[in-house]
């Protein structure tokens, strides 16, 4: 393990301190325990990471005064796969929970949770939670659906709780914002704290992404400020009811988020990559810092640990305490992890078939290899590779990367091509192919590359591409698809007309034979208010809007003969409508066909709209 020879001797130094400022009430068993997931977060955008520009100073002074293990690898790059392992301690591979939208529901057997609540622990959930009702996950207070308001809104049914069961029981707080996940609205308190502050602009964004990128880097440090805010609050509030002082703060991000460079969705280390922190006044050193390996599964029996809980059999992770307390120095000397889309295939709960990237990582070097094709037209919707002001990383089946973290650690020259570097992919691969068999990972059996099973953006739209989908898969031998697309959420909204736009495609298509192209006609709507609102599991969305519904094709064809498709193609600006639609996945990409669409005068529409903002309402 590496320990900076600085940081150690800081530690020494507070560690001796907090010895001598021990008080009897601060050994208390069991602390309360706070659970902060930050939700899309670049891990290099806060304070103690030495980034100078953010306002982290909440977190900052926390993970100063605990123990952060800096190079921390979460199990994947997106929400609902690393909450999932954070509550049950395994890789989304076991769990089967590895893609954000499915039907597979995470066992409650042995879960965070759980084990908390048997040890005495009164458990509160609120903010970003996949599960369904939290009550069956082990928790006993609480929301799991308030991820759209929690924070951003303020935290009082949390202090409500914290009043009410504080110092009675010991308290486990999951407090997970959608935050700074989009959307990235802070109040202008916020936003002014970076409004005059020179941001250093990286050589690798181009001339033509430099604004954007400067804007959603304004917009992002303003989020975390506001993120941080919210730390501040329940700082306060535990020291008000005398509770700070027996309160054990945990810290991650739930994946990463960057911008110009690919991260959430990406096997890159802006997807992966987070700090982690405990801090415990008086009990855990201060000041101490590990460049160690860690994963975050880790973090499971860790928080088991401290709050002496029993730590289930055959969890993926150990517990880090014995490192925090200076009495072992053993941690992994490599990461893994697997990587797939947002969407697998429909009630299908075969990772080795959905997974599109297996990476290991050690000290310096990163290894990927690839599994399936990414390319441009599948980065965005099938993938879902957030690539901010940035190109999207088109890889083949097959292609390796390469990379020496020491010289570059955004990843940005992959050194697969290079002589003299096969040997040390070779046994990079077998490494990583023996995690994923020693951890219960089945024999890859990988989609076709589109180009043989059909690129699902080509060749006549949605029509042809649903067709070829639910022929059989050459590769795999895979039963066709079923033809009936799975409901994802329905809407019933009041829309505004707000014109038409082409839209660019970001990569070849056979109909397009440029990389560039048009892709097709849009008309566009300004969703005003939701008449109906229906998603299973998942959060509700803001009042306003804008959604684009594709009514014609690059050659301007119109898509579809049906009634509603008429009407949206015949909508002026400033049309009002009722629209209603799905939001629907074919088992491949993710639609919005339009069920229902009636042209309604302004006075309906207003009538309309008050209805959908009644309290209660939708
Ligand atoms: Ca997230």
């Amino acid at each position: 393990m590496h320990i900076k020879p600085r940081a150690l001797a800081v530690s020494f130094i507070l560690a001796v301190c907090a010895v001598l400022s021990f008080s009897p009430e601060s050994s208390a068993a069991q602390p309360n325990i706070v659970f902060v997931i930050s939700d899309d977060h670049d891990n290099e955008h806060l304070g103690f990471m030495g980034n100078e520009i953010v306002h982290t100073p909440n977190l900052d002074k926390l993970a100063n005064s605990g123990t952060v293990f800096s190079v921390a690898h979460l199990p994947m790059s997106r929400c609902h796969p690393t909450l999932a392992s954070f509550l049950s301690g395994r890789w989304p591979h076991q769990s089967g929970i590895y893609y954000n939208y499915g039907t597979k529901k995470l066992s409650s057997s042995n879960s965070l949770p759980g084990q908390l609540k048997k040890a005495g622990y009164a458990t509160y959930v609120e903010g970003k939670y996949w599960e369904g009702d939290p009550r069956e996950m082990g928790f006993t207070h609480g929301k799991g659906k308030t991820a759209r308001t929690f924070v951003r809104k303020g935290q009082e049914d949390l202090f409500s709780f914290i009043d009410e069961v504080g110092g009675k029981k010991p308290l486990f707080i999951w407090w997970a914002p959608l935050m700074p996940h989009t959307p990235h609205n802070p109040p202008k308190k916020y936003r002014d704290l970076f409004t005059n502050v020179k941001i250093p602009v990286p050589a690798y964004i181009s001339a033509e992404n430099r604004e954007t990128f400067l804007k959603k880097e304004r917009l992002s440090f303003a989020m975390e400020a506001w993120l941080d805010d919210g730390v501040g609050q329940l700082e306060g509030k535990l020291k008000e009811k005398g509770l700070y002082e027996n309160t054990l703060f945990v810290f991650l991000i739930d994946n990463g988020w960057c911008n110009g460079r690919p991260s959430k969705g990406s096997p890159f280390e802006k997807g992966v990559r987070t700090p982690v922190f405990f801090t415990w006044p008086g009990k855990i050193k201060g000041a101490q810092r590990f460049g160690c390996l860690t994963s975050t599964l880790d973090v499971f029996p860790t928080i088991l640990d401290y709050a002496g809980a029993e730590i289930p059999e055959g969890i993926a992770g150990k517990s880090l305490k014995p490192i925090i307390d200076g009495k072992t120095t053993e941690n992994r000397e490599m990461l893994f992890g697997a990587i797939y889309p947002a969407f697998a295939t429909k009630d299908d709960q075969r990772p080795e078939r959905d997974i599109y990237a297996i990476y290991a990582r050690d000290k310096r070097w990163k290894y990927i290899y690839y599994l399936q094709d990414v390319k441009a037209s599948m980065s965005g919707k099938y993938f879902r590779i957030q690539s901010i002001a940035t190109e999207f990383p088109a890889r083949k089946k097959g292609d390796e990367d390469l990379y020496d973290l020491d010289v570059d650690p955004l990843e940005l020259k992959s050194l697969g091509g290079k002589p003299g570097q096969a040997e040390r992919m070779k046994k990079m691969r077998a490494q990583a192919i023996k995690w994923w068999k020693d951890t219960g990972g089945k024999a890859f059996d990988t989609r076709s590359p589109p180009a043989a099973a059909g690129e699902p953006q080509s060749k006549g739209g949605k029509k042809n591409r649903r067709k070829k989908k639910g022929g059989k898969n050459k590769e795999t031998g895979d039963k066709p698809a079923e033809k009936a697309n799975q409901v994802l959420s329905r809407h019933v909204t009041v829309a505004m007309f707000k014109g038409k736009e082409y839209r660019l495609c970001r990569g070849r298509t056979s109909r397009c034979p440029k990389t560039c192209g048009q892709s097709g006609e849009f008309a566009v709507f300004s969703v005003e208010g939701y008449l109906e609102y229906e998603k299973p599991g998942k959060y509700g969305d803001p009042m306003k809007k804008t959604f684009r519904f594709q009514v014609s094709d690059f050659d301007k064809k119109p898509l579809g003969n049906s009634p509603e498709a008429k009407v949206v193609a015949s909508m002026k600006d400033g049309d009002y409508a009722r629209l209603e639609w799905n939001h629907e996945y074919d088992g491949s990409m993710p639609s919005r066909p339009v069920r229902l669409v009636r042209k309604i005068g302004k006075a309906d529409a207003l009538k309309l709209l008050k209805e959908a903002r009644k309290p209660g309402g939708q």
